[in-house]
């Protein structure tokens, strides 16, 4: 659960100062200092992990869980270190619940792939209808192979989940609710305790989408009691390429393995092949190293931020861009204007394509997203193709803001005339 602390004083909270460890943030783009405001795509990372990666690369570089040798056992201790780091930050009760994958996107294929295969024909898939395509399409893929179906509980026009509908659609039939804690085309927080519980009540396996809420809100994914919890280090200042698949273990043991290849077995012969334990199971083949030991430092940095300081701020820069959107710029709607949001402001300026305002606002050094977000089902939804957003981290500020909107004001000028 997306718990709210108390303040600790060793816990770090002087955002402005924090900003110096992120290298990227302090060069010029086109001339102008960066306004990096695309870090639900992905964020930048600071010194610390970029220092954890180089140092792997430069010194430690070794195929893990395989030699005796000194280098390898460094790697191995590094990687499995992270692995530790990773599952104090999310509060799993042991090291075997805490799959390494490439990303978000793999961690629910994995399961649409390997829990997915006790679906029958006439079971059902709830998701929502503001989930990314990673939350979606392996879903239909798996109703393609089963029979299943797969049902969507709509949002409502604020872009909040439609949690009455949510509960009616429901039933013994449904094998899985698949949703996301945080979206990312819209900002909305999910209730998502509560959909965790009505889903159990009626029987459904549960997996949370946390791509979005871990950079933002801490997760306990005990307190939370989902089945399974997704998420991908390039979106909490770690590497890409490195990703998260927390799973009870009851569910991970019974289930088949994703992929097949070395380091997932115990034994091998061509008559057949037995698994390793877990979380070993998951992880066919030479991991992404490097990508993980990044991941460690990543966590060891978020770990030692005050998480109820860092939704303040960042709040309070979500609350005055919505504001002054509205207000400073002609024509400009907000899609997505639910109570609870973190991180993400998304919206249209009449007669002015976002891809154009995307174009203006980085000539001036401001790095915004525009498109559909892999989100397509959201964009119909609003009738919109494609939106502008702005997505904050802990190291933005209000000068930041500020840019966004003289970026914004320009476009219309040189649009309107
Ligand atoms: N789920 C959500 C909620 C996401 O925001 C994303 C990526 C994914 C899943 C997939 O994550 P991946 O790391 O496996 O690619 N979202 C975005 C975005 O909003 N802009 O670029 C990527």
């Amino acid at each position: 659960m997306a718990t709210a602390e108390r303040h600790v004083p060793h816990l770090k909270r002087d955002f402005a100062a924090l900003r110096k460890d992120f290298p990227a943030l302090q060069q010029l783009v086109h001339g102008r200092p960066l306004a990096y405001l695309d870090n639900a795509a992905s964020s930048q990372t600071p010194l610390s992990v970029q220092d954890a990666v180089a140092e792997q690369q430069r010194l430690n570089h070794s195929n893990v869980h395989r030699g005796v040798h000194q280098l390898s056992e460094r790697s191995t201790a590094a990687y499995e270190g992270a692995r530790e780091k990773v599952r104090r930050f999310i509060n799993a009760p042991s090291l075997a619940e805490v799959v390494f994958t490439r990303g978000t996107t793999e961690s629910i294929n994995l399961v649409a792939a390997s829990f997915g295969q006790r679906l029958e024909a006439g079971d059902e898939v709830l998701i929502t209808g503001l989930e990314h395509h990673s939350n979606i399409v392996p879903w239909q893929l798996l109703c393609e192979r089963t029979g299943a179906r797969l049902v969507v509980a709509p949002i409502r026009d604020d872009g909040s989940l439609d949690v009455a509908a949510f509960g009616r659609m429901l039933g013994a039939r449904t094998k899985i609710a698949a949703f996301a804690h945080v979206s990312n085309a819209l900002g909305t927080v999910n209730p998502v305790a509560s959909l965790i519980a009505k889903a159990h009540a009626a029987g459904a396996v549960v997996l949370v989408d946390g791509a979005q809420a871990v950079p933002h809100l801490r997760v306990d994914v005990q307190a939370l009691d989902c089945d399974f919890y997704a998420f991908s280090g390039h979106k909490m200042f770690g590497p890409t390429g490195t990703g998260v698949l927390y799973g009870k273990r009851a569910l991970l043991e019974a289930m088949p393995p994703y992929q097949g290849g070395g380091d997932m077995i115990l034994t091998v012969s061509f008559e057949r092949s037995t698994y390793n334990a877990l979380p070993y199971k998951f992880e066919a083949g030479t991991p992404n190293i490097t990508g993980f030991v990044g991941l460690g430092a990543a966590v060891d940095y978020l770990s030692g931020l005050d998480f109820s300081a860092l939704a303040a701020h960042e709040h309070s820069m979500l609350e005055e861009a919505s504001r002054r959107v509205l207000a400073e710029v002609p024509g400009a709607r907000l899609i997505g204007t639910a109570p609870a949001k973190a991180g993400v402001l998304s919206f249209v300026v009449d007669g002015i394509h976002a891809h154009d305002l995307g174009t203006i606002v980085d000539s001036e050094g401001v790095a915004i997203r525009t498109g559909h977000h892999c989100a397509m089902p959201v964009m119909e939804r609003f009738g919109v193709a494609a939106t502008a957003r702005a997505s904050f981290a802990f190291y933005n500020n209000h000068e930041d803001v500020d840019r966004l909107i003289a970026g914004l004001k320009k476009a219309v000028e040189i649009f309107r005339g």
